[in-house]
């Protein structure tokens, strides 16, 4: 008999560009996962909108990574690929989580404290309640696992907290989601400020190489990109940009950190840039190739949209029945 296949579920805001940090750190492991899980990837798109976006890039964003989801080889066919707001039931059930949640467990989030920090002109409810909206995306599924970086495990603990309250509370309804730690997840740290993350919305792009950079920019990022005043090669943590080119150019040749820094040991750091540069433009060219096809066939892209809300309606529309039903709101007479 075959077993039923784990949920998984994942997702990406539709902000800034698609940038090499999150082909590492996510679709390149949901790639990996696809045939092993019953996984939904989601393009966040009401998630988004806590930082302010203008509408009608926001909506060619959208479109453009679904196409970029699926040029880096996320299978539709085998997955629920779908953008956030076309399931209404992530806001309603958002709606009975808020009643859930206290107001003193939102405010002792790290990323509210640092979002807010950046955004000071816009510290928006939206931005305060975003991990109710999170733990809403996962339950509305019935996820059992979810790929989380470290800056999301107390976001995920809270929709585990809120699982178990709402079970608790009413009876059994909601799996309790599992944090996933891939086996493969490196954290890509920006080109010019290597102390901090690489971010697809980083307002300097030349901290960030996108999925659609053309060979020229990605030679000229990699190349600007800063290491340090020594000159010998060496993988050391206290040397984070010398590190990060290293970590790119072990992961983009399938090797591993000691059998990149054997190879550099002795080279010049120009060397590295110029071949990591070369490697990185050769990588992304059929992810670009295939972009270029699909984003050209909106009829496919619609198509995928479309099956991919039916099938996650379904099961969202499923989930939040019940939860109605136990919360006491009086089912729509049929
Ligand atoms: N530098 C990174 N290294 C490895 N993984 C990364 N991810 C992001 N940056 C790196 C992974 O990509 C997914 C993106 O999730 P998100 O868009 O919801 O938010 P984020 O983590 O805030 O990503 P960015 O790129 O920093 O976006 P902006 O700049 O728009 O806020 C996650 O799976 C994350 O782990």
């Amino acid at each position: 008999m075959t077993q039923k296949k784990k949920v998984l579920l994942s997702g990406i805001q539709p902000s800034g560009k698609l940038c090499i940090g999150n082909y590492i750190g996510a679709l390149k492991n949901w790639v990996n996962l696809q045939d092993d899980y019953d996984s939904i990837f989601l393009i966040v798109d009401l998630h988004a909108l806590t930082i302010k976006q203008v509408p009608s890039e926001l909506r060619n964003r959208c479109m453009s990574f679904l196409a970029q989801y699926i040029a880096c080889g996320i299978n539709p066919e085998k997955n629920t690929i779908v953008i956030q707001s076309h399931v209404p039931e992530h806001a309603e059930l958002t709606w009975v989580l808020n009643t859930l949640t206290y107001f003193g467990e939102l405010n002792r989030m790290t990323q509210f404290k640092d979002k807010s920090k950046n955004n000071s002109s816009n510290i928006n409810t939206g931005l305060f309640t975003y991990p109710v909206l999170m733990a809403a995306d996962i339950l509305i599924y019935q996820a059992d696992l979810v790929p989380v970086g470290a800056d999301q495990k107390q976001h995920l603990e809270l929709s585990r907290n809120l699982a178990q309250r709402f079970n608790h509370n009413y009876s059994d309804t909601f799996p309790i989601p599992e944090p996933f730690i891939p086996k493969f997840g490196a954290r890509i740290m920006s080109l010019q400020e290597p102390d901090k993350k690489m971010s697809k919305s980083d307002e300097n792009e030349n901290n960030f190489i996108a999925l659609l950079d053309t060979p020229d920019i990605i030679m000229k990022k990699i190349k600007r990109a800063v290491t340090d005043s020594n000159t010998n090669i060496e993988y050391n943590q206290n040397r984070p940009g010398l590190a990060n080119l290293l970590t790119l150019h072990s992961i983009l040749t399938k090797g591993t950190i000691e059998s990149s820094t054997m190879y550099f040991k002795g080279k010049m750091y120009s060397e590295l840039k110029n071949e990591l540069g070369e490697i990185c433009v050769e990588y992304l060219r059929p992810i670009q190739d295939e972009y270029n096809k699909i984003i050209k066939d909106k009829g496919y892209l619609n198509k995928i949209l479309k099956s991919g809300t039916e099938k996650a309606r379904y099961k969202a529309r499923r989930t939040l029945s019940k939860v109605y039903r136990k919360i006491g709101l009086v089912p729509f007479p049929r």
